[in-house]
């Protein structure tokens, strides 16, 4: 019996059996053995061209280290949608291609990982150094990233050839991926190391910022991805699910923001590096929005330099009234929140095939969540 979660458990379910509701713990260990299978396809692919022994190994250990492992949300999601779509537990055939969907968004997001944390010179992520940081990888990092993404489309190829929506499925990843690095780069270009300027951000650019680098990959794509496998074509619904998810993943890259600061670096599995990257995130827009000028000119002073006393000077500051940040991040919670749900109870199922269920189960794995 596996152990998970510390129990072990009695009597596995019938994989046909899972359903939403059953332990988060099960679908997880379910869903996650589907890794092993993709992982072994691809390795046996990588042998195939006759590639050496130390390649495979290498692939194997940045598609382990890199793929599994976070919290799994977004993969998982793909399939929670699928299921909740069709309105029951998924056949073996269909959990499996559902899972190979969720698999892909790991994927894409494993590979934008690597490469955001050499960009943003972080040190640890899940609980372990960065890719780029363990020993032996360095800059190798950077062609790892590409062949995490390379991935994608192999394994698209090999599952959905076939099937009509498979056009639809490269544009939703080659779409999203275009949109994450759009994002990215306004996210770096806002935050330029050697020249500080406070004045250059601005609420708006963060919007902009978080909208083009986390929802559309984080939120719109797993959702997107499973309309297309239960064949819903009407854009309106698409365009629903957006005007939903969008805002849904606004609040995650707040959260994320905030615990940049705020969480503990044991708990989140990171250490938060955006005030000594002069990142343009949602404490600094906030603090700004509420400085005394004596508050402003700390921030001026010390907001972006590589040292870890400004930096500490900064968290006090955003932590000091009348900017208190995790009394401001607490009520932007809840507004955010009661306006997500307002969005999802105005959802017209009977008109676009869509279920308010999908939205509720995304909100509440991201609602409160402290990693
Ligand atoms: C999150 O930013 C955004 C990404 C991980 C997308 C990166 C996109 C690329 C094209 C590489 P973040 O830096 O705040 O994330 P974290 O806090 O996890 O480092
Ligand atoms: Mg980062
Ligand atoms: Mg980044
Ligand atoms: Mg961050």
């Amino acid at each position: 019996n596996p152990e998970i979660d510390g129990h072990s458990y009695k009597r596995q379910k019938l994989d046909a059996d899972l359903t939403p509701a059953d332990s988060k713990a099960v679908r997880r260990a379910k869903f996650e053995k589907v890794f092993d299978q993709i992982a072994e396809e691809l390795l046996g692919y990588v042998k195939g061209e006759g590639m050496p022994k130390d390649a495979v190994e290498w692939y194997e250990k940045v598609l382990y280290h890199n793929t599994p492992g976070g919290k799994l949300n977004r993969g998982m999601s793909v399939v929670d949608t699928v299921e909740i779509l069709k309105g029951r537990p998924l056949d073996e055939e269909e959990y499996t291609k559902a899972a190979i969907l969720g698999w892909c968004v790991e994927l894409l997001q494993a590979y934008f990982l690597v490469a955001d944390d050499i960009m943003d010179q972080s040190v640890t992520r899940r609980g372990q150094p960065c890719w780029y940081k363990m020993p032996n990888v360095g800059n190798i990092a950077i062609n790892d990233a590409f062949m995490l993404e390379a991935a994608i489309y192999h394994l698209l190829k090999n599952h959905f050839r076939s099937e009509k929506y498979y056009v639809d499925l490269l544009e939703l990843f080659l779409e999203t991926t275009f949109q994450t690095e759009l994002g990215q780069l306004v996210d770096l270009i806002t935050a330029p190391e050697d020249h500080v300027d406070l004045n250059k951000f601005s609420l708006e650019k963060h919007h902009l910022i978080v909208v083009y680098k986390t929802a559309f990959y984080s939120f719109y794509l797993p959702v997107a991805l499973a309309m297309r496998v239960q064949g819903i074509e009407d854009k309106e619904a698409y365009d629903l699910a957006l005007s939903i998810l969008i805002p849904l993943g606004e609040y995650f890259q707040v959260q994320d923001d905030y615990l940049d600061c705020y969480g503990k670096p044991e708990h989140i599995g990171k250490i938060g590096t955006d005030i000594l990257d002069n990142k343009c995130s949602w404490n600094v827009n906030t603090a700004l929005k509420y400085a005394t000028p004596e508050q402003r000119k700390i921030l001026d002073d010390n907001y972006g330099q590589k040292d870890s006393i400004a930096e500490s000077r900064v968290k006090d500051i955003f932590s000091a009234a009348p900017i208190s940040i995790p009394e401001r991040f607490d009520a932007y919670e809840k507004e955010s929140y009661d306006k997500i749900n307002g969005l999802i109870e105005s959802v017209d199922e009977d008109k676009t095939g869509l279920k308010k269920e999908v939205f509720r189960s995304f909100l509440a794995k991201v609602y409160k969540r402290s990693k």
